[in-house]
């Protein structure tokens, strides 16, 4: 796999991202086809239902997709779901290689390389570290791990100080008004949001998204054992958490902020069920007050840790469990 491999990968990937919002419950799925070098096709998977991504690239190239390659953000797929096999499409219309920037985790779906051997087409996957490849994984994270699972993907999400404090004295934010912000956009983006009984107790708050453009308001959560502050519009979910999320895994909640509380934060940790951690760190020290999560009974290493300015304050991003 070349460059230029990588640099159709990349598009297909950015493809991928005008089904955002639409295809869900699908993953969101890009495809390039490219003849001697030139973009000949493009397509998106835009609707459950609709055709998925290579069927569409496929017929804006016509005949020019013979003897061609397409590059897919994820592996074309074997089955007979609500459309027929992109493989079966591929073959259909001379396709020379597939080039894949993700494996599917459907168990319903996978076996596109084998299948695509047998009918004598190459392919090839981007490797695991590559930018393609990360990015594909990242932009279906949620799905991924929904459909491998059967839980949502789980992101907590907190602000601290710099010394890792979750509040301030004498103060109602921790974080700057750009995190605050950036906060309801990351609301607007999941399936549900949650906050454990003691913030609720402490708190009563609505964690619906605000001031951001919402195409759908999340589900809203509290994770515990009721009552309820009088008015709060929250779901109470009081089972164990594993089954909590089963059941709203069935219910397609694919994605859950968690916007904790240290109790809750432990909880879900110890449980295994934090999938990423999202820290806004903002520029104090509280000097006394609640640490970011309560004692773990064992270190916990994440990978890919990143870093961005918000404001004054810097987001720190990290996996416990990539997808
Ligand atoms: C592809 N290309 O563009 C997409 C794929 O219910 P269906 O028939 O739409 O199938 C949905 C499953 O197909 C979905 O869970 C995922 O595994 C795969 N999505 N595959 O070849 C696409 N959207
Ligand atoms: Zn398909």
């Amino acid at each position: 796999m070349n460059a230029a491999d990588l640099a159709f990968l990349a598009r297909a990937v950015e493809l991928a991202e005008r089904g955002r919002g639409t295809a869900h419950p699908n993953p969101v799925v890009g495809a390039v086809v490219v003849r001697d070098g030139e973009v000949v096709g493009e397509g998106w998977h835009s609707r459950r239902g609709e055709p998925h991504a290579e069927p569409i690239a496929l017929a804006a190239a016509g005949a020019r997709a013979h003897g061609a390659t397409i590059y897919v953000s994820l592996e074309p797929c074997t089955h007979h779901g609500r459309t027929p096999p992109c493989v079966d499409a591929c073959s259909e219309a001379g396709v020379a290689r597939v080039v894949a920037a993700s494996l599917d985790p459907n168990p319903e779906v996978g076996g596109g390389p084998a299948s695509l051997a047998a009918h004598g087409i190459a392919f090839e996957v981007a490797p695991h570290d590559s930018d393609a490849a990360v990015r594909a994984r990242r932009q279906n994270e949620a799905w991924r791990t929904w459909i491998r699972h059967g839980r949502p993907f789980v992101t907590l999400k907190c602000a601290v100080t710099l010394d890792g404090r979750v509040a301030v004295p004498g103060r109602r934010w921790v974080s700057g008004p750009e995190s605050r912000l950036l906060v309801h956009v990351l609301r607007a983006a999941s399936d549900a949001v949650a906050a454990g009984m003691g913030t609720v107790r402490l708190e009563n708050p609505r964690l619906d998204a605000r001031d951001v453009p919402v195409a759908r308001q999340p589900r809203r959560l509290a994770f515990g054992h009721g009552p309820l502050p009088a008015g709060s519009e929250l779901e109470l979910r009081s089972g164990p958490l594993a089954a909590e999320l089963a059941a709203l895994a069935a219910e397609d909640v694919q994605s859950l902020l968690l916007e904790g509380g240290p109790t809750l934060a432990a909880a879900f940790l110890e449980a295994g069920l934090v999938d990423k951690v999202m820290l806004f760190v903002a520029p104090v020290l509280a000097g006394s007050g609640p640490l970011l999560v309560g004692p773990l009974g064992a270190p916990l290493d994440l990978t890919r840790l990143e870093a961005r300015r918000v404001g004054a304050d810097i987001l720190l991003t990290a996996y416990v469990n990539e997808p």
